[in-house]
């Protein structure tokens, strides 16, 4: 997956007065969205039909899938049948539940983000033990697409060297909690942005200085 100026919204909204009119504020600029539990909570499943249907974009739906296999399967078919066109899986939960969200996927030809490590202060405490082995879990299993913090570059360089520069990786923690997405975008190739755009006085604005930023 490519993201047009490397940026992708996090639209954890609440409605989808407010959603819409983020997107239509902002959809010159990008090609793909997250959409994750608060918008589809608060508006039903329907929400990721809707936005695909009314937007030409990508839709990354972030539901973290962290169960077992069986579980996992039905989740990551359900999603993306609602019309996503991938979903965010934990890694922690080890290799069958994984592959089982990556078979899901496969046989719709969609794809799944495997989250390594977190971009909150809180994940150095139980992921970052592991998150390197997560990463090459996910090698091992084929996976091509990860998530990796913007808050812990040297994680996020790490994390990279291991999953090789073919791979994918989206990248949260820019703006809001702290990272910066020039930095973010030497090592990953998408940077996701929400607070900093959708509860901005100016969104579109905001997305301006952004892109604007990369440049420099
Ligand atoms: P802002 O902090 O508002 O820019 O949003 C960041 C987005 O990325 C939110 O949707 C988070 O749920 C998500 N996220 C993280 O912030 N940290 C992570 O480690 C992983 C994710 C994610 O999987 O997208």
């Amino acid at each position: 997956m490519k993201f047009k100026n490397s940026i992708i919204l996090a639209l954890d909204v609440e409605d989808k007065k407010n959603a819409y009119n983020i997107i239509d504020n902002i959809i010159d600029y990008l090609d793909c969205i997250k959409i994750g539990y608060p918008l589809t909570l608060a508006e039903g499943p329907d929400i990721i039909k809707s936005i695909k249907e009314d937007y030409d974009v990508n839709i990354i739906a972030d539901f973290k899938v962290a169960d077992i296999d069986a579980t996992n399967e039905k989740i990551v078919s359900t999603t993306l049948n609602w019309g996503a066109d991938a979903i965010i899986v934990h890694g922690f939960t080890g290799e069958d539940s994984v592959l089982a969200c990556k078979n899901a996927a496969e046989k719709l030809d969609k794809e799944i983000f495997l989250l390594t490590e977190m971009s909150h202060p809180g994940a150095d405490k139980f992921l970052k033990p592991v998150s390197l082995d997560i990463a090459q879990m996910g090698v091992e299993l084929g996976i091509t697409n990860y998530v990796a913090p913007a808050t812990k570059l040297d994680r996020l360089k790490k994390i990279r060297e291991i999953v090789g520069k073919d791979a994918s990786i989206i990248s949260p923690g820019v703006g809001f909690q702290g990272g910066n997405a020039k930095d973010t975008l030497k090592y990953a190739d998408g940077a996701i942005v929400g607070r900093s755009i959708y509860n901005a006085a100016n969104p579109k604005e905001s997305l301006e200085e952004i892109i604007a930023s990369i440049k420099d």
